[in-house]
């Protein structure tokens, strides 16, 4: 192993009683980028998904398509490797918890939590959701249409009745209130950081962790009657793929704890209350941070199945291209608050920042070398101070980059990389080289250079969102593979003068409605 700093980060694991749609693929993209920066500024990166695939939900959704458990998850935990291939995710390992790495570790982990006497034999008695796969209190239920009762989410609830191991979660109290205020920004944003805070404070119940009524899942190690509670066994793949139950291993000991475990606002308290609580029972420090981010809705409606709305990702990806919808999803909503997908805003996207301010920027100044500088990198000649200002906004953004992505302020690390973008356009504009051409060839060629110089270090900057498209820059500045890293940004590093150029051709088409 390298000695470069270590970074794991992951998404959840999707259940696979539905095909995925814009919300899994939003997620995964986000710890996409956030790989794939960490990557290029010098870390050694673990980034991981996968699929959810016990619990009664999934027997249930197996049954009713007349398909054996294991024969349905295989077909959808299919649908969402390939949403990761053709997305363009960069993840290292893509776990199922059907596989046999995962019941070892998640029956190591039960063993820790019971050797500790964090376990124990009762009787459950209360409300259950099956969608949620979530225990309800009385107090917590909201009244639905005949007087049913429904869970907060709206989900309906049974009533359960059997034999259940439970896990102490209400020893865990004051030790989950230390772990959120002594590390710095464990939960992220601050707002979801209080909502969980306060749900402790309120008091916690111990935590029904088997089910008798089913089988389809991890059996409990010592009591195959009963199968461990689904949360546990999701959970605990955030370990398995770091190696898990090997703590000694090379990889265990680089990658554990994760930094960032990255969920939808949905899942938050699994993350930030019980897995934490989990890992701290059986002797195992928690992952560093969670960061719960918001919801996605399609032109203001909520995204379901019964409303029709669900927005497919290979559908948009087929009619906007691939970078383009991973730069939508990432820049127009601050990440973090919930968002709402509408065409327009994606389409005003693709055409203002990627066809008109980097791409237009990138094939006038390009077009321009290639037809005016005998088809090679000019040398620049003594700058003025134009040329030296918007250099030094270049070379000074990945400080301000790295700022936001160490918090995951996502759309806020675009911003920055744009605004230069915008700044660069006004330097380009005002310098008017086209006019040079005929009264100061020689300036023409240090504007020409010094744009040229902004599009490298921008395309550098832009390879975490749109991998394909900064390829395609950089090759046409003929930057090699090895000269693509965050390394290379910076006064330290210049394009070579006398670089043999190609025509260029356009990256970023405008969306023309048909
Ligand atoms: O909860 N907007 O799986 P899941 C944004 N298996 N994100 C959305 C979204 C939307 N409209 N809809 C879904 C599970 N998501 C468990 C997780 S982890 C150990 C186990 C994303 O298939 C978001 O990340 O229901 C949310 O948390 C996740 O999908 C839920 O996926």
């Amino acid at each position: 192993m390298s000695g470069k700093p270590s970074f794991y980060i992951t998404t959840p694991i999707y259940y696979v009683n539905d095909i995925p749609h814009i919300g899994h693929a939003y997620t995964t993209l986000a710890c996409d980028y956030l790989a794939r920066f960490k990557r290029l500024d010098g870390f050694d990166v673990m980034f991981l998904t996968g699929t959810d695939e016990h619990g009664q939900k999934v027997e249930k959704s197996a049954a009713a398509a007349g398909k054996t458990p294991i024969e349905f998850c295989d077909q959808v935990s299919q649908r969402f490797r390939e949403l990761a291939e053709f997305m363009n995710y960069s993840n290292d390992d893509f776990i199922r918890t059907t596989e046999e790495r995962h019941k070892i570790a998640c029956q190591d982990l039960w063993k820790k939590l019971e050797d500790n006497g964090h376990i124990y034999l009762d009787k459950y008695s209360g409300w259950y959701s099956v969608r949620d796969e979530a225990f309800y209190g009385e107090a917590e239920l909201i009244e639905g249409e005949g007087d049913a009762k429904l869970a907060p989410t709206g989900a309906p609830v049974e009533w359960v009745e059997e034999e259940s191991y439970f896990f102490r979660l209400s020893a865990f109290e004051d030790k989950l209130l230390e772990f959120y205020e002594n590390l710095p920004a464990t939960v992220l944003p601050k707002s979801r950081k209080n909502e969980v805070k306060s749900f402790v404070e309120g008091g916690l119940r111990d935590l029904s962790v088997s089910r008798t009524s089913f089988k389809w899942g991890v059996p409990v190690p010592g009591n195959d009657k009963h199968i461990m509670y689904v949360w546990i066994d999701a959970l605990t793949n955030y370990m398995t793929a770091a190696g898990y139950p090997d703590q000694n291993s090379e990889k265990f000991k680089k990658f554990w704890p994760a930094d960032i475990h990255m969920v939808g606002k949905d899942i938050l308290r699994f993350h930030a209350l019980y897995w934490p609580a989990f890992l701290m029972g059986a002797g195992i420090d928690p992952a560093k941070r969670i960061f719960a981010h918001g919801w996605w809705t399609n032109e203001g409606q909520k995204i379901s199945k019964s409303l029709g709305n669900v927005i497919d990702p290979f559908e948009i990806v087929e009619e906007f291209g691939l970078d383009q919808v991973r730069y939508f999803l990432m820049r127009e909503v601050p990440f973090g608050n919930d968002g709402d997908f509408s065409r327009q805003s994606m389409i005003n996207r693709i055409n203002s920042d990627l066809a008109n301010d980097l791409g237009n920027l990138a094939q006038r100044s390009l077009s321009m070398i290639f037809k005016n500088c005998d088809g090679v990198m000019p040398t620049p000649g003594s700058l003025t101070d134009a040329d030296s200002e918007i250099l030094a906004a270049v070379d000074e953004l990945l400080g301000k980059v790295r700022e936001h992505v160490d918090v995951q302020a996502i759309s806020k690390s675009l911003e920055a990389i744009w605004r230069v973008v915008s700044d660069a356009n006004g330097y380009f504009a005002g310098q008017e080289p086209w006019a040079l051409k005929k009264t100061d060839p020689e300036r023409m060629a240090t504007v020409l250079y010094v744009t040229a110089e902004i599009i490298r270090q921008i395309s550098i900057l832009t390879q975490p969102i749109m991998p394909a498209s900064s390829a395609k820059l950089l090759d046409q500045l003929k930057i090699p593979d090895d000269e693509r890293g965050f390394d290379q940004l910076g006064s330290e590093r210049r394009l070579v003068s006398g670089t043999i150029m190609e025509k260029p051709e356009g990256v970023f088409p405008r969306y023309v409605e048909s």
